[in-house]
């Protein structure tokens, strides 16, 4: 869902099994009306089967672009999107372009894509729904408005025998719990919807043992030095641990300056005796 036309009210774009993306727009009675399908270069778009649309600014130009998930088979990638070569209400696509991931297109044989910075740091990364129900992180290693990708991480792993989550899993993320952090929600080929509740580091409240206060409630900006303070762990083993907001450590803390200025921008924890705390890292 988004709002296609910026009318104020939220619009429903389908992505259906025989390719097309048909647009519905809703009414100012809140009824959604058949506005017929998406179009590039003068023709319905018909990708290959089990389409996927996600509407977002691919390139922070401004104007909303559609981002496309297809089945693969027989194809030369699947996963690509339409820049808006119109305005932002009036969309107006012209040929497709292909994502890439260390230079080479997609071909796995369906997916979901979606765009959406989850570590953080800025710049929206590539989230796919895959074959075999799991889905799949890529991180940008690109800029915000010219994403590019290279490796990715499992946020589910594969499910190839009962295919549980789906094949591919429709992805979308909310703070479903209203703890701060996003909650994965998945909907299935059967019918089924999945929510996976975020338990990385970044989800824990950032309350502090005993009602101590050495660790700011706030994230603390950090910029290529980090200075930690045994203090910190006072009355108990004076370590700390620094992880990134995927919950991968990254540094071991000594008490003193702690040397961060080769850690990409973006938010980090820091776990000690003394409690959580989040940090950014800045360049
Ligand atoms: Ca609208
Ligand atoms: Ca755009
Ligand atoms: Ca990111
Ligand atoms: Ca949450």
């Amino acid at each position: 869902m988004c709002d296609w036309n910026n009318d104020g009210r939220l619009d429903l774009i389908t992505g259906e099994r025989n390719g097309y993306f048909t647009l519905f727009l809703r009414t100012e009675a809140g009824t959604l009306t058949n506005a017929g399908r998406i179009q590039a270069n003068g023709a319905e778009i018909k990708t290959n089967n089990n389409s996927w649309p996600h509407v977002c600014d691919w390139n922070r130009d401004g104007r909303k672009d559609l981002l496309v998930g297809q089945e693969g088979i027989g194809q030369p990638c699947n996963v690509f999107v339409y820049l808006n070569e119109g305005t932002d209400s009036l969309p107006v696509f012209g040929d497709s372009t292909p994502v890439l991931h260390d230079g080479r297109t997609f071909n796995d044989y369906r997916c979901v894509p979606l765009l959406e910075d989850l570590d953080r740091d800025g710049k929206r990364d590539l989230v796919l729904g895959e074959w075999y129900s799991s889905v799949r992180l890529y991180a940008n290693v690109g800029t915000d408005t010219n994403p590019g990708f290279a490796g990715y991480i499992n946020l589910v792993e594969p499910d190839p025998d009962s295919f549980l989550n789906g094949n591919p899993p429709r992805v979308n993320f909310t703070d479903w719990d209203g703890d701060g952090d996003r909650d994965m929600i998945t909907c299935d080929y059967y019918g089924s919807v999945f929510l996976r509740r975020n338990i990385t580091p970044i989800g824990i409240a950032e309350t502090m043992y005993d009602g101590r206060t050495t660790m700011n409630v706030g994230p603390t900006i950090v910029r290529g030095v980090l200075f930690w303070s045994e203090a910190q762990g006072e009355g108990r083993e004076a370590k700390g641990v620094l992880s990134d907001a995927l919950g991968r450590r990254v540094l071991d803390l000594v008490p003193g300056a702690n040397d961060v200025s080769r850690l990409a921008p973006g938010v980090y924890i820091v776990r000690s005796a003394a409690g959580v705390g989040k940090i950014i890292v800045t360049r």
